[in-house]
């Protein structure tokens, strides 16, 4: 570890979004001096985005909690951790004593993922509280993606992977990928990836409401009214499977219910959805052909698509749509990963739950949990709604759902009516200022790191291993230790002082998730164990290529990867094709739906600087231009009267916020954006960077109603909303929260 005036160089992964990006990080005189690519990592090859060097700003970042902290009547102090960690488990227990372990809730939020040791200890402190009521980021993001796979492949995590460097015809629905570095696709540089599609000879295709980043350096784009994906992708496989002999080759071995696709998709025609959806009969007739005709094609839609009232049939039909043309598990097409720790296929005990649906439901709305988790979008109505099971106590983990769950400023009301709450976060942010503690972790570059999220959703199969770059500080913890500590507790209060519990304890205290690690990478399908007579992986291989190591490009692995007992295809799982009727409801033929008199509808971005609700607090993301601005189309600004740079109000069923104007015709007339994330104005943060840059929060007008009525997923995408000037009406102030 550095220590001298020497220049040091450290190489890791960065570890704030899903691209994985190799870094190279210089150190002289103990202190972060720069950040750049690593040249020589396999994958990302040199390639950084202007969000690597937080990394630094993270660790430096004067705001950053190191001690655990408690709310008292005169305000925050600090605490002891034993203290801290006795009290939390002591009030815990208590609460679930008097009213049932369902009293209290946990809600892991999205940078648990980037986290080798959260990824590896959060789920075993989730088990330890024994409660029903687990939310977490999942049902604000990719839950139809992992429904879909959990159906048609019997595995949440079996997600197929678009093969981005060999495909000659990629369908982007719902992404942006130039912003978001790419999601459930990791990536990095992801526009040269695409433009190496366009040298070879290939189209890259992007239907979005807005023209985006992504849209302007495609060889088309096409707008789409919100929320009609699921139409447009029926019409597709409408010319794919009745206006064409289906495709299958050799995936027709192992796929069953084609037929049911068939006659689901004989009444959408290009024609009929082309009202609904904006897009033009001719147009989605192209898109169809072209798509028949690539050698290697690939459709992939992300979070426009996931967060829509039909996101888990538009997750489903994309897969469908690969199917039946040949392109699943073929080069060029999509591809499953082969990961060295493999979360699928690997030993039990390392790996994710295979899923399941309905086991239980939420007590207030009755929603099915999907893989033991019921939809964040309860949350407040749980807090809220009086009765036997109510949520009375919260265990936030590397989440700000105040920020990023539908109707935040409702979960804030009922975050205050909680009889305890603790956040295992760095940040006094707009969700931890409700908490009675906050216990915050080591920063990004005092842990050791492997992603066991992402190598399962990588274009390519590469593993890298980074140890901690700098020394964690004498009294910190890293997040493992924290989850450990407080299941430790949690499981004496509930069972005393048990021998298999305390050996437990100690064993995986010792172990960590290093040794963890190992054993996985050993049993992973690279691993030593499988090869006895040569050299299979191991940590301390990894150890020695700090750049990582490349596993080759993605293989066909169909019919031995499917995770079904019988090693077959659900091309049409039940619970989808019953949604098919939801669907036809919502978009009769003989009426086109429309926005109601005035009504726009409100959908989301990303901007390459920002980072869900947490990265504002840097200085060098947060300098320029405001980002959080409202984009009108010119037409909808004209007859709003609503002017370039001045103030507009937005109203939803569930509350208004007052938000600058930037007139576009890059967004589709009718379709209003606003990016995510923003909302910082709320008292009692302590995030001095991002409170001058508030912005406001999208979730204050986004609806907990709506959904995606199968998977439970938020339905962000379409919120419709009424936009006047706010000039005229005099209103100055954004929704109040809490
Ligand atoms: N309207 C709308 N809402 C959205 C979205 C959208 O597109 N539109 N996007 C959704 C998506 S895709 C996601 S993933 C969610 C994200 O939802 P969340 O995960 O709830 O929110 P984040 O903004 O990622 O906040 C992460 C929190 O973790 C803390 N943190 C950061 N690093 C660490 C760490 O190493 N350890 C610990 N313990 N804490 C840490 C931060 O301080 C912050 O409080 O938001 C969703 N919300
Ligand atoms: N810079 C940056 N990178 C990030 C993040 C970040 O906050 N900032 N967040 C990370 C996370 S947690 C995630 S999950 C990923 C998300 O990664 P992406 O899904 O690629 O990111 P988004 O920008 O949300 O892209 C969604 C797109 O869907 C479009 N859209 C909205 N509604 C509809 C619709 O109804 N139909 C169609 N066809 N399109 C629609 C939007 O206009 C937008 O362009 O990004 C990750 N990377
Ligand atoms: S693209 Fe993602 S992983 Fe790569 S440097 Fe930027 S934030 Fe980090
Ligand atoms: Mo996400």
């Amino acid at each position: 570890m550095p220590s001298s005036s020497e220049p040091q160089v450290h190489f890791r992964a960065c570890t704030l979004c899903e691209a994985m990006c190799g870094i190279r990080i210089e150190v002289r005189d103990g202190r972060v001096h720069s950040i750049r690519g690593d040249e020589e990592d396999p994958f990302s090859r040199g390639h950084i985005c202007p969000k690597a060097l937080a990394l630094r700003d993270l660790h430096e970042d004067p705001d950053r909690l190191r001690q655990p902290m408690r709310r008292t009547a005169s305000g925050w102090e600090p605490v002891g951790w034993d203290e801290a960690l006795d009290d939390v488990a002591h009030r815990l227990y208590a609460l679930q004593r008097e009213h049932g372990n369902n009293a209290v809730g946990v809600y892991l939020g999205n940078p648990n993922v980037h986290n080798l040791g959260a990824m590896m200890f959060a789920p075993e402190l989730v088990r330890s509280l024994h409660t029903h009521n687990r939310f977490s980021a999942t049902s604000v993001d990719q839950l139809p993606h992992q429904l879909a796979a959990y159906l048609m492949f019997g595995h949440q995590l079996l997600v197929p992977i678009p093969d981005i460097d060999h495909t000659r015809y990629m369908l982007i629905l719902g992404a942006n990928p130039l912003a978001s570095n790419g999601s459930m696709m990791t990536a990095p540089d992801v526009r040269a990836r695409l433009r190496a599609i366009q040298q070879r000879g290939g189209r890259v295709v992007v239907v979005d409401p807005r023209r985006t980043e992504t849209a302007r350096i495609a060889d088309q784009h096409v707008f789409i009214r919100p929320g009609t994906d699921a139409l447009a992708l029926l019409a597709l496989l409408h010319v794919a499977l009745v206006e064409n002999p289906p495709r299958l080759g050799r995936l027709a071995a192992f796929v069953d219910g084609l037929d049911v696709v068939r006659e689901q998709v004989r009444d959408f025609t290009p024609e009929h959805v082309a009202p609904h959806t904006g897009v033009d009969a001719n147009t989605l007739r192209a898109l169809a052909r072209d798509f028949l005709a690539a050698d290697g094609a690939v459709c992939y839609g992300r979070m426009g698509l996931s967060t829509q009232p039909f996101g888990a049939l538009c997750q489903w039909l994309i897969t469908v749509l690969n199917v039946v043309t040949g392109n699943l598990d073929r080069e060029g097409g999509a591809l499953f990963t082969r990961p060295a720790f493999d979360l699928v296929g690997g030993p039990r005990a390392l790996g994710l739950g295979r899923g399941s649906l309905g086991r239980w439901k939420s007590r207030v709305r009755g929603l099915p949990e999907f893989a033991g988790e019921l939809p964040v979008a309860v949350l407040s109505e749980e807090i809220l709604t009086e009765g036997p099971g109510r949520i009375r106590a919260l265990v936030t983990v590397a989440g700000n759902p105040a920020l990023s769950t539908p109707n935040g400023a409702q979960l804030e009301r009922a975050l205050e009516r909680l009889d305890f709450m603790v956040s295992i976060d760095p940040y006094l942010n707009e969700t931890t200022r409700h908490a009675h503690y906050i216990l915050p972790p080591v920063s990004p570059l005092e842990r050791g790191h492997y992603d066991l999220a992402f190598h399962m959703l990588a274009v390519r199969n590469t593993a890298r291993y980074a140890p901690p770059l700098f020394p964690p500080g004498p009294d910190s913890l890293e997040d493992w230790r924290i989850h450990l500590e407080l299941k430790h507790r949690l499981d004496m209060l509930r069972h005393g002082t048990r021998l298999k519990d305390t050996l437990a304890y100690h064993a995986l205290k010792r172990l960590g998730p290093e040794r963890l690690l190992d054993v996985g990478l050993r049993m992973g399908p690279y691993g030593a164990r499988f090869r006895p007579f040569r050299q299979g992986l191991t940590l301390a291989q990894l150890r020695e290529k700090p750049h990582g190591v490349d596993l080759g490009p993605l293989k066909p692995s169909l019919p031995q990867r499917l995770q079904h007992k019988d090693h077959r295809i659900r091309l049409a799982p039940e619970p989808l094709v019953a949604d098919l009727r939801r669907l036809r409801e919502t978009f009769p033929k003989a009426r086109v739906s429309s926005p109601r008199d005035g009504e726009l509808l409100l959908i989301g971005r990303r901007h390459l600087r920002d980072n869900n609700s947490w990265l504002h607090n840097t200085p060098g993301l947060v300098k320029g231009k405001p980002r959080c601005t409202l984009m009108v189309h010119p037409e909808d600004a004209a007859r709003l009267g609503l002017v370039e740079g001045k103030e507009a109000l937005v109203t939803s069923r569930v509350g208004h916020v007052t938000v600058p104007v930037e007139v576009t015709d890059d967004v589709m007339p009718g379709v209003v954006s606003l990016p995510h994330g923003y909302g910082h104005q709320r008292p009692g943060i302590r995030l001095t960077v991002a409170a001058q840059h508030a912005g406001v929060s999208i979730n204050d007008l986004t609806d907990d109603l709506a959904l995606d009525a199968v998977s439970g997923n938020a339905a962000f995408s379409g919120t419709p909303v009424r936009v006047t000037s706010a000039a005229v009406t005099g209103v100055g102030a954004s929704t109040p929260a809490a």
